[in-house]
C-alpha cells in the first residue's frame, strides 16, 4: 500500500469556566491567573501535516496569508530541527474561526500533536501542553478532558493538568454572531492589563475562584460550579469597561440570551452562562437536562444557531 507519510491529530476546543484574561509574560504566554476549562466534543480541529516542496499553511482549504503563515512556522521551530524539511499544514475547524468559539485552543493543540508525530519528537503530554501554550494560551488546556486546570506559574509548570470530577455535563452554544471579532482576545486582554482600573481585582479574584472551582468540581457540586462560572465571566467582562478606552465583547443579543437562561432556571432547569472574547453565549448544564434545555432554546433561536455538545473524548493522533 502507498504510504503518504501524513501525520494527523484531532483536538477538542475547550471553553473556560474560570477565564484566562491577561498575560504576565507576553512572550511566554504566562497568565496572571489560573484558569479551568471544559472540553467540547462538537468543537474540534483536525490537522494534517505532509512533506512538501515549500512551507504552506491552510485552514479549511484556504491558503493563509504571509502573516498567519509566519506565526505558524515560527511555532513549527519547536519541533523542526532541519529547516530544509518543508511541510504543508492543513487544518480543519468544525467551528467558525476567530469568533470567540475557541478555535485557537483546538487549533494549536492539534498542530502541536501533529508536529510531535511528524518530526518524531516524542514529547510527553506536559511538554506538549507547555509548547502549545506558546502558540495560544488556552490551547494548553486542550490536553486533558473534561476539566483542565492551567496554572499561572513559571514556564515549565504553567501547563494543563486534569481536574477530578464525576459531573457529567454538556454545553449549549448560542451563536448570536459568527463573524471574526474586531478586537482579538490577545489585544483585548492586553488593553485590560495595561489600563483597566480593576485588573488587579480581577486576577486576584480569579485565582481565588480557581481554587473554589476545583473543590466544587471534586464534590460534584453543579450548582456552585455554575454560579461561580457566571460570577467569573461577569468580572472578566467588567474589566473591559474599566479600560482607558472602554470596550465590550457583549451585545444586546448576548443579554437577551442571558435573560432567557435566567427564565429557564426559574422554571426549575439548572443552566448557567459564560462568554469569551465575543458575544456568543455558552450554556453549561447537566447532560441529562441538555436536550430539554436545547428544545426550549430552539423556540427562540433557529437550530442552526444552537450547538449542543457533550464533553470531549480526548485527543487522537494517527498517520495516513
Ligand atoms: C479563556 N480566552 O480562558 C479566555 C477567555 C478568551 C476569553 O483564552 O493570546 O486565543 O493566544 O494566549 O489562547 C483566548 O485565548 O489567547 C482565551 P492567546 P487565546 O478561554
Amino acid at each position: 500500500m502507498d504510504r503518504k507519510n501524513i501525520s494527523c491529530a484531532k483536538a477538542n476546543a475547550n471553553i473556560a469556566i474560570i477565564k484566562y484574561w491577561g498575560k504576565k509574560d507576553e512572550k511566554l504566554k504566562i497568565p496572571f491567573n489560573n484558569s479551568i476549562s471544559f472540553t467540547l466534543d462538537a468543537f474540534y480541529t483536525i490537522t494534517k501535516i505532509e512533506n512538501s516542496s515549500e512551507d504552506e499553511f491552510y485552514i479549511n482549504d484556504t491558503k493563509q496569508d504571509e502573516q498567519e503563515k509566519t506565526k505558524i512556522f515560527n511555532f513549527v521551530k519547536n519541533f523542526r530541527n532541519d529547516f530544509n524539511q518543508k511541510i504543508k499544514i492543513s487544518s480543519y475547524n468544525s467551528m467558525p474561526t476567530a469568533a470567540g468559539l475557541s478555535s485557537s485552543s483546538s487549533g494549536f493543540a492539534a498542530l502541536t500533536l501533529a508536529l510531535n508525530k511528524h518530526f518524531n519528537t516524542n514529547k510527553n503530554i506536559d511538554e506538549l501542553s507547555r509548547i502549545s501554550r506558546l502558540g495560544s494560551g488556552s490551547s494548553s488546556r486542550s490536553f486533558h478532558t473534561p476539566f483542565c486546570l492551567w496554572k499561572s506559574d513559571d514556564d515549565i509548570n504553567s501547563i494543563g493538568t486534569k481536574v477530578d470530577s464525576n459531573l457529567d455535563l454538556s454545553m449549549i452554544i448560542v451563536i448570536v454572531n459568527d463573524k471574526k471579532k474586531e478586537i482579538s482576545s490577545n489585544q483585548g486582554m492586553k488593553m485590560c492589563v495595561d489600563s483597566s482600573s480593576i485588573f488587579e481585582k480581577w486576577y486576584t479574584q480569579a485565582n481565588i475562584d480557581s481554587l473554589k472551582m476545583i473543590s466544587y468540581l471534586k464534590n460534584n457540586d453543579f450548582t456552585n460550579v455554575g454560579k461561580l462560572m457566571e460570577s467569573n465571566t461577569n468580572l472578566m467582562h467588567r474589566t473591559t469597561l474599566f479600560c482607558e478606552t472602554p470596550f465590550s465583547y457583549l451585545t444586546y443579543k448576548t443579554y437577551k440570551v442571558i435573560d432567557l437562561i435566567k427564565q429557564i432556571r426559574k422554571s426549575g432547569l439548572e443552566c448557567y452562562y459564560t462568554m469569551d472574547a465575543g458575544p456568543n453565549v455558552k450554556i453549561l448544564c447537566k447532560k441529562e437536562d441538555s436536550y430539554q434545555i436545547y428544545e426550549i432554546l430552539s423556540k427562540t433561536y433557529p437550530k442552526d444557531r444552537l450547538i449542543l455538545s457533550n464533553c470531549g473524548k480526548g485527543f487522537e493522533v494517527w498517520s495516513e
